[in-house]
């Protein structure tokens, strides 16, 4: 049997950000946030592509320490989530360590604020290499300082 899996959401699948509704559909499988946490490494969070698509580059120890949320989800979410972040061709779904800020999860043996946990998060190595000198983030939000609103794929000329 599937175990739920937990992944961490650093971008457009956060709460209060345009693709968190995809998590909390049901037709997609089951969502439940866990935790706010941020990562223990640096990486680089940057803004690219012309539809200012959020990435965290896989390069550890540059950049900042990335704030998001961790999500318990279930083998059907985690099929969806791979489909939709195009993983393996946009991004990676790949394992990082987490330092937890507040668990929100209810249950018993509740990691407490500083634990060390491990989530999947959708990184990519296949960025292209100007993408380097873009300003990192340590917590996205699509409406941010920078100007780079998200542009959802459903208003995109290519989907
Ligand atoms: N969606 C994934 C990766 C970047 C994005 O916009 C996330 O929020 O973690």
């Amino acid at each position: 049997m599937f175990k739920m899996a937990q992944v961490f959401v650093y971008g457009t699948l956060k709460s209060g950000q345009p693709n968190n509704y995809r998590m909390l559909d049901a037709a997609n499988g089951k969502a439940k946030l866990l935790a706010r946490s941020r990562t223990v490494d640096s990486y680089p969070l940057v803004i690219a592509t012309q539809y200012n698509v959020p990435f965290l580059l896989n390069i550890p120890g540059k950049g900042h320490r990335v704030q998001g949320e961790i999500y318990s989800v279930d083998e059907k979410m985690l099929n969806f989530l791979d489909w939709f972040e195009r993983c393996p061709h946009q991004y990676q779904r790949t394992l990082v360590k987490l330092e937890v800020d507040e668990w929100v999860g209810e249950g018993e043996n509740n990691p407490k604020a500083g634990s060390i946990v491990e989530a999947f998060v959708y990184s990519t190595t296949t960025y292209k290499p100007e993408w380097l000198q873009n300003p990192t983030y340590e917590n996205y939000n699509y409406k941010g300082d920078h100007g780079l609103e998200y542009i959802r794929r459903e208003d995109r000329s290519t989907k």
